[in-house]
C-alpha cells in the first residue's frame, strides 16, 4: 500500500506519533529476562521513564496532534489509560473503526499522565493467528529469521505489523478524510493534510519502521535507541568492549549470543529510519559500530524538575527521610546497634540486576577498600552501603523482620513507660512535690525495660541481605560480599545492606518509596561498565543527592561536557574508559573517601549546588533535541516542501518571526535554517550564581562544537572520522565529537 503524497500536505502542523512497548505499559519484557544476562526480573523500564516524563513537553507542543503507540496489557492498562469514545479526528475514528472491523482490539484514550496524551494501545493477542503469515513476510521483504520459540521476537513482529497496519490506513484515510484534530480545526486548515511523524523507540517497535520503509509510507521517521542489544550482551561478559568496538564481528558476535534475529531487527530499523538518534554519545559510538549507521544526533534523557516555592525545603525533605532510614537501621542492626548514627552516611546504588554493566563489582570493591581506609584512620565515621537490586527470593528473612520487630516492641515498652513517668511527674508535681528520680521509673517498668532489651541479644551478625535468595550460592553480589568480607561486623566501618527488591512504601522492612529513599541517602554511587545514560544518578541530581557515576555512562559525559569542574557539585565521576580496573577502583574509592571526610556543613552546601544543577536536566531544555530530531526528520523527507517553505518566509522577509514564532509555537517543521541558531541563543544556560566552585556552564549553543551544539545541519559533512578506537573513545563527550546529521 505505498502511499501517494497529498496535494495540500503541510509540514508545518505535522501529527506526532510516539511508539514503544513501554507506552503505557511499565513491562519492559524480553531482554531484561534473558537467562544469558542474569537480568531476570523485570523493573520500571528507563524507556518507560523517558516516555512518561517527556509527554508534558510533547503535548504542550503537539496538543491533540500527539499520540504514543503501544501494546495493550489488560492486566495494567486499566490503570493507566482513560478509554476515550471520541477520537482526536475524524481521519483517526475512520481508521479505528476499519482496524476494529478487521478483528484488532485496541485500547484508545489518555494516559493516565501529566498532560493526558493519547494513547492507542494494540492487542497482539487479537491478530496471533496472523503471525506465521507475517513472520514469512519478514523474511521475504527484508531477510529478517525469526526462531518459532522466542516469544518476545514473535510480540515484536505482531506488535510492528500492527503499527504499520495502523499507519498505513491511516495515512490511506487521510485522503478522503480530515486528519486535523477537531480541536484544532478552523477554516484554514480544514482542507490541510498534517505531515505525520512517527518516532520509534528501541528493537521492540523497530518492525513497524522497516514496514514503513517497505510500503514507502509517506512518513517522516525516527527510530531511537537507548542502547544496543549486542552491546549489552557483549558488557556483560567478559569482554574488553569499548577496546574493540571497531573489530567485532557483530553477525557473528550476534549469532553466538542466539540473538541475531534480533539483532537484525534493531539494524535494519536503525537504517531505515530518516533520523537515527540514541540517548548520548557514547551510546552513539557503540551505535556506529555494531549496527553500522552512524546516529545522527544525541537525544538525552530528562526529567520532569519540580522545584519546590521554599529553597531549602529539599534539606528538610532529606532530614525527615534520613529518619526512616535511621529506624530502619536501629532495627537491622540490633544487639550490634554500637555506632553513631549522627555519624553515618548513606550510600546506595540502584537498579536493574546487571551486576557488570551497573557496576556492583566494583563497588563491592571499593567498599571494602573503603572500610580498610576507615579503619585505618580510626574514623568515626560509618558508611551504610545499600544494594538496592531485584532479584529473584523467597520472600524476607526472618531475622530481617525480627530486627524491626523487637525495635517496635522496644520503642513502644519506652513510650508507654515514658507514658507512665509522666503521670508520676505529673502527679508528684500536682502535690507540689519534686518527684524523686531514683523511684521514678517503677519496678514493672524497670522489668519491662529489662526484658525488651534482652530480646535485643543476638548471636548473628545483621545479615547482609533482607531476603531469602532464590539462588544464595551462586547469587553474584552476595558471592562478591563474602569474598571481600563486608559481613557487618562491629570492627567494620562499612555495612551492606542488599536489598534484592524494590522499594515501597508497603516494604515492611523499609517502608519508603524509592523517592523518599533517596532523598534520605547522602551518596548514590553508580559506577557503571555499560549505562547508555543512566537516570539514577539523574535523579539523584534533581533531588539534590551527590553521587558518583562514570565516563562510560552517557549520564556521566553530559555532566562532564556541561560542567567544569562537576564534583564541585556533587557530580563525581570515575574514568572507567581511560584506566585499568585497578585504577577506576582506586579512583571510586578516593571519592567516597573524600565525601566522609566532609563535615555536616559542606555536604549541605554540596547539596545545595547539586540541586541548583536540575536545570540542566529538564525536560524543557532537554525536549529541544528532539524537536530539532523531528524538524531534521521532516526536512529529509520532504526537502521540497521545506525548500518552499523557506522560500515564503524568505519572500515574506519574515525568517525573524520564524525564529521567535519557534519557541512558542515550537513548531518542529518548516523552519528556516536560521531558527537552530535562534534557538540556541534563546536556550543559552546561565552560569549558576555561587562562588568559585560554581560549574562553568560552558557557552554550549554559542558554539557550534559544544556540548549540547548536537545536531548540525544535515547537508554539512561533519562526521568524524574515528581512525583508531582510542581515539574514538577519547573524542567520546570531548569537543568537537557531536553526532552530525548525514544524509541516510
Ligand atoms: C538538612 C537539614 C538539616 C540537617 C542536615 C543533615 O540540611 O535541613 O537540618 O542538619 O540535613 O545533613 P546530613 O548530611 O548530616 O544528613
Ligand atoms: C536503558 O535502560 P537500561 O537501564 O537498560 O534506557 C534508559 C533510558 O534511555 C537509559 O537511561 C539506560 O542507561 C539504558 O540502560
Amino acid at each position: 500500500m505505498a502511499s501517494e503524497r497529498p496535494k495540500n500536505l503541510d509540514i508545518t502542523k505535522p501529527l506526532l506519533f510516539e511508539i514503544a512497548w513501554e507506552v503505557a505499559n511499565k513491562d519492559p519484557l524480553s531482554e531484561l529476562r534473558d537467562p544469558n544476562l542474569k537480568l531476570l526480573f523485570p523493573t520500571v523500564g528507563g524507556i518507560y521513564t523517558v516516555i512518561k516524563s517527556k509527554a508534558p513537553v510533547t503535548c504542550q507542543e503537539y496538543g491533540d496532534r500527539y499520540c504514543l503507540i503501544g501494546p495493550l496489557s489488560y492486566k495494567t492498562a486499566p490503570m493507566e489509560v482513560e478509554q476515550v469514545t471520541e477520537p482526536q479526528s475524524e481521519t483517526m475514528k475512520v481508521t479505528l473503526e476499519n482496524l476494529a472491523a478487521r478483528g484488532v482490539k485496541f485500547l484508545y484514550g489518555k494516559w493516565l499522565i501529566e498532560g493526558a496524551p493519547y494513547v492507542l494501545l494494540l492487542d497482539t493477542g487479537s491478530v496471533q493467528h496472523r503471525m506465521n503469515e507475517w513472520k514469512a513476510d519478514l523474511w521475504n521483504i527484508a531477510g529478517i529469521p525469526s526462531p518459532p520459540d522466542d516469544h518476545e521476537t514473535n510480540e515484536a513482529i505482531v506488535f510492528g505489523y500492527l503499527v504499520a497496519w495502523f499507519l498505513g490506513e491511516l495515512t490511506y484515510r487521510q485522503k478522503d478524510t480530515c486528519s486535523v484534530p477537531t480541536s484544532e480545526l478552523n477554516d484554514t486548515n480544514r482542507n490541510t493534510t498534517p505531515a505525520i511523524i512517527a518516532q520509534i523507540h528501541e528493537w521492540l517497535a523497530g518492525v513497524a519502521l522497516i514496514l514503513i520503509r517497505k510500503r514507502n509510507l509517506d512518513i517522516a521517521t525516527i527510530f531511537t535507541t537507548h542502547a544496543t542489544l549486542l552491546g549489552r550482551y557483549l558488557c556483560a561478559g567478559d569482554v574488553d568492549f569499548y577496546n574493540n568496538l571497531k573489530f567485532f564481528d557483530v553477525d557473528a558476535e550476534a549469532g553466538k549470543r542466539g540473538i541475531y534475529h534480533r539483532y537484525c531487527i534493531e539494524r535494519a530499523a536503525s537504517h531505515c529510519a530518516d533520523v537515527f538518534t540514541t540517548v548520548s554519545h557514547i551510546t552513539a559510538y557503540e551505535a556506529e559500530w555494531l549496527l553500522k549507521r552512524k546516529p545522527d544526533g544525541v537525544l538525552p534523557n530528562g526529567l520532569n524538575v519540580v522545584k519546590f516555592s521554599a529553597l531549602h525545603e529539599f534539606q528538610n525533605l532529606h532530614a525527615r527521610a534520613k529518619e526512616k532510614i535511621h529506624e530502619f537501621i536501629r532495627g537491622h542492626f540490633y544487639g550490634h546497634y554500637d555506632f553513631d548514627l549522627d555519624n553515618t552516611l548513606y550510600f546506595f546504588t540502584a537498579g536493574r540486576y546487571e551486576f557488570r554493566n551497573k557496576g556492583v563489582d566494583m563497588f563491592i570493591e571499593s567498599l571494602a577498600r573503603l572500610n580498610a581506609r576507615l579503619k585505618h584512620y580510626n574514623s568515626p565515621v560509618t558508611v551504610v552501603a545499600f544494594i538496592i537490586m531485584p532479584a529473584p527470593t523467597h520472600s524476607f528473612t526472618v531475622d530481617a523482620l525480627k530486627g524491626q520487630a523487637v525495635m517496635k516492641q522496644l520503642k513502644d515498652t519506652v513510650s508507654e513507660i515514658q507514658n507512665n513517668v509522666g503521670s508520676r511527674i505529673f502527679e508528684a508535681a500536682a502535690r507540689g512535690k519534686v518527684p524523686d528520680s531514683a523511684h521514678i521509673m517503677s519496678e514493672q517498668d524497670n522489668i519491662l525495660l529489662k526484658r525488651r532489651i534482652f530480646a535485643l541479644k543476638r548471636d548473628s551478625l545483621p545479615p547482609v541481605v533482607t531476603h531469602n535468595m532464590a539462588d544464595d550460592n551462586k547469587d553474584p553480589i552476595l558471592g562478591q560480599i563474602r569474598q571481600v568480607k563486608l559481613f557487618n561486623s562491629s570492627q567494620d566501618r562499612v555495612k551492606v545492606i542488599f536489598h534484592p527488591e524494590f522499594l515501597s512504601s508497603n516494604n515492611p522492612l523499609l517502608g519508603m518509596d524509592y523517592e523518599e529513599f533517596v532523598r534520605g541517602c547522602h551518596l548514590g554511587v553508580f559506577p557503571s561498565y555499560y549505562e547508555p545514560w543512566g537516570y539514577t544518578p539523574a535523579e539523584c541530581t534533581v533531588m539534590g543527592v551527590p553521587s558518583i557515576t562514570t565516563n562510560l555512562s552517557g549520564f556521566g559525559c553530559f555532566m562532564d561536557e556541561m560542567i567544569s569542574h562537576p564534583s564541585d557539585y556533587g557530580i563525581y565521576i570515575v574514568d572507567r574508559r581511560l584506566k585499568s580496573v585497578e585504577e577506576s577502583c582506586q579512583q571510586l574509592c578516593d571519592h567516597m573517601m573524600d565525601f566522609c571526610q566532609k563535615s555536616r556543613r559542606q555536604r549541605i552546601n554540596q547539596r545545595n549546588r547539586t540541586e541548583r544543577l536540575s536545570d540542566l536536566l529538564d525536560w524543557k531544555r532537554m525536549g529541544l533535541e528532539y524537536v530539532k530530531a523531528r524538524w531534521v526528520a521532516v526536512r529529509r523527507r520532504w526537502p521540497d516542501l521545506v525548500a518552499e517553505q523557506e522560500e515564503a518566509a524568505d519572500d515574506s522577509g519574515d525568517e525573524h518571526d520564524f525564529g521567535h514564532g519557534y519557541e512558542s509555537d515550537a513548531n518542529p517543521a518548516g523552519l528556516h535554517r536560521e531558527d537552530l541558531s535562534s534557538l540556541r541563543y534563546r536556550q543559552k544556560v546561565p552560569r549558576p550564581a555561587s562562588a568559585p566552585g560554581s560549574p562553568k556552564i560552558r557557552e554550549a549553543f554559542d558554539d557550534d562544537e559544544d556540548s549540547l551544539g548536537l545536531f548540525e545541519d544535515s547537508r554539512v559533512d561533519g562526521r568524524v572520522d574515528a581512525n583508531s578506537v582510542m581515539e574514538g573513545l577519547k573524542a567520546l563527550g570531548l569537543k568537537g565529537t557531536s553526532a552530525s546529521y548525514v544524509p541516510p
